[in-house]
């Protein structure tokens, strides 16, 4: 998957004027009739909710909308080019480069649809017929078509989901995800690391909520260790956090501890709400321990919830407290933040 892509982006040139003269039998001296350019297509990114990542873009590098065709005799005016839509997952912050390498943010586009202008096509040239004057009755000039913008873009994705499931590998993250929703991630009982973000929708009574699945948080994530780091970058942008232990864990209280860590030492992350469950209570030798596990929790402040994702118990409850989470965390961030405005940085020309 990825997430991050520099590229070259280019407005398309308009198309130059045409110079030309009307011949036609009984016409003497028919005058100037050039038509003028079409203008070039503009460069546009546009937030498309089924896409996942910025593979789509593949490799390339400069992506250029249609150049403006040139004018035609009998004033006819040149096609303008069509405009470049450049598809990127919802969740997409576009950001222009400065020559100092400088990110200036250009957009967040975090609702399907939005677009963003990013280079703006060449206006088209004038054709031999708007140079004519009184005095100049048959101009031999047009004017060329105004070249396309250039534009340095970095995109990069941090897809917008209502709750992440965070654990440590085997704690279950998977199973809850697929009995939640209808994502069918990969299930295995060894510690395995999927190398992508599960998602999931769970159907909602008021809206359908994005779930995901973050894989292979391991103590260091923060750091690059693991795989845990880039997916982390998912985590920034939902409104909960479940923290999801493995009940048959002999290091259940340090796994917790283990999870909050690196979960903290990620900016943005320290505030985020956060709901905790103990899975795996079907098995007999986590059922044997559930007193003292409790009690651990207690003691350590942290309310849970106590599922087998396995075979539904508790995880309706779990859910249930979950939505109306998220639903407190949006109305929160909707009174703190109202739609987030980008500041644009624009410095000064030098005298
Ligand atoms: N007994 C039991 N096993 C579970 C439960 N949830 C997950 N497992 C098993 O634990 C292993 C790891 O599960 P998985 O969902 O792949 O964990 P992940 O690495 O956190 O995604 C698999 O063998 C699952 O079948 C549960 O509630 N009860
Ligand atoms: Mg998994």
């Amino acid at each position: 998957m990825v997430y991050k892509r520099e590229i070259i982006v280019w407005g398309g040139s308009g198309g130059d004027g045409c110079v030309s003269f009307r011949k036609e039998k009984y016409v003497p001296f028919g005058g100037p009739d050039g038509g003028d350019g079409g203008d070039g297509g503009n460069a546009v990114i546009t937030a498309d909710p089924n896409l996942m990542d910025l593979s789509l873009l593949g490799r390339r590098k400069e992506f250029a909308a249609e150049n403006g065709r040139r004018g035609g005799s009998s004033r006819q005016r040149g096609r303008k080019g069509d405009d470049l839509a450049i598809s990127v997952p919802v969740g997409t912050m576009v950001f222009t480069k400065a020559d100092s390498g400088e990110e200036i943010p250009l957009a967040d586009l975090k609702a399907p649809g939005q677009k963003v202008l990013v280079a703006k096509g060449g206006r088209g040239g004038l054709g031999n017929t708007r140079f004519a004057t009184a005095v100049n009755q048959a101009p031999e000039i047009a004017s060329k078509g105004g070249t396309g913008e250039k534009r340095y873009i970095v995109l990069e994705t941090k897809l917008i989901t209502d709750m992440c499931i965070v654990g440590l590998p085997n704690s279950g993250k998977s199973t809850l995800l697929s009995a939640i929703s209808r994502a069918k991630p990969e299930i295995a009982d060894y510690p395995f690391t999927t190398s992508e973000p599960m998602l999931g929708v769970m159907l909602g009574d008021k809206r359908d909520l994005i779930v995901a699945e973050i894989p292979g948080l391991v103590a260091g994530a923060h750091s690059g260790k693991g795989l845990g780091n880039d997916f982390l970058r998912h985590v920034e942008r939902t409104k909960l956090l479940i923290y999801l232990l493995d009940g048959s864990s002999p290091t259940i209280v340090d796994d917790l501890g283990t999870l909050d860590r690196e979960i903290a030492l990620y900016k943005y992350l320290s505030h985020k709400a956060r709901i905790v469950a103990v899975n795996k209570v079907d098995l007999p030798e986590v059922q044997a321990r559930l007193p003292e596990v409790k009690q651990c929790l207690v003691r350590a402040g942290v309310p849970a919830f106590y599922i087998s994702a396995m075979n539904g118990q508790g995880v309706l409850e779990l859910i249930g407290k979950a939505v109306e989470m998220v639903e407190q965390a949006s109305r929160d961030e909707e009174m703190i933040s109202p739609p987030a405005q980008i500041a644009v940085f624009r410095p000064k020309p030098r005298k």
